[in-house]
């Protein structure tokens, strides 16, 4: 091989890497763009959903950096728009619940019991009634064994959903939040006392009576209202906002699937 033909190979092997050099830098462009922000109405991956434990999908992590697949709460909090309330023509019924929206045979009740039993959940061999199985309560950290014990909640409660936002819903999306399954922060199994306590009220004016649970129930809080485009009241984002800033500063929230429209 001369000179010459040595350069042209030289040339041709640097073309070839310089192509490649291209292509890695596009497929990074390309992966740098499909890093989701929670912008409104946009569809993120979902956060690990199937699991048989009751672990939490807002996380805190001790770098204080969002994980991977995860936003920190604070920017969320700063896109969630801030209204007035309008309770007026709220009504229970409106929310039709525990239907069976999926068609997989369980209604919504008996199919987060069964989700949320840290050991598999006893179900009745006739259609899905769940009659025993393990759970710990995300407010008070007490554990139960029968369904008679806990409630399945909804952690931004039906009303208050009502009132910041779903007002304005058609029937077809309320029964979509009443019995969400695809995000599991919508509904958890909680001490039945302790979710009576809870009621309609934000976080404002309640929070999980055990301290060790608030920063989860926070991130949950501010994840489930964005999803589902829910605004906040001035006094509950303001509440959100110190929690943040004071006890909850590293909170990170897991991305969430586009709900059911
Ligand atoms: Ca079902
Ligand atoms: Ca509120």
């Amino acid at each position: 091989m001369d000179r010459r033909d040595s350069e042209r190979g030289g040339a041709r092997r640097g073309c070839v890497g310089s192509l490649l050099v291209l292509v890695v830098l596009a497929a990074g462009a390309v992966a740098l763009a499909r890093l989701p922000g929670p912008r409104a109405g946009e569809r993120v991956v979902p956060p690990t959903t199937g699991s048989t434990t009751t672990e939490s999908t807002t996380t805190v992590t001790s770098a204080g950096e969002p994980a991977p697949g995860s936003v920190g709460a604070a920017t969320v909090l700063e896109r969630i728009p801030v209204r007035k309330e309008q309770p007026a023509g709220y009504r229970r019924e409106l929310f039709p619940q525990w239907l069976d929206v999926d068609g997989d045979g369980c209604d919504t009740r008996n199919q987060v019991l069964r989700r949320d039993s840290i050991t598999p959940a006893q179900v009745d061999p006739v259609g899905c009634q769940v009659v025993a199985g393990d759970w710990r309560s995300p407010y008070d950290g007490a554990t139960w064994e029968s369904p008679a014990d806990v409630d399945i909640d909804h952690v931004v409660a039906l009303k208050e959903a009502w009132d910041s936002g779903a007002h304005a819903w058609d029937e077809a999306r309320r029964i979509a939040y009443a019995n969400d399954t695809t995000d599991r922060r919508t509904l958890v199994v909680a001490t039945d006392s302790v979710n009576q306590s809870k009621g309609d009220k934000d976080p404002s004016n309640w929070l999980p009576p055990r301290p060790a649970d608030r920063c989860r129930f926070v991130g949950d809080w501010i994840a489930i209202k964005a999803r589902w485009e829910l605004a906040m009241d001035q006094s509950e984002w303001g509440r959100l906002r110190n929690l943040l800033r004071d006890e909850c500063a590293a909170l990170t929230i897991a991305r969430w699937p586009a709900p059911a429209r």
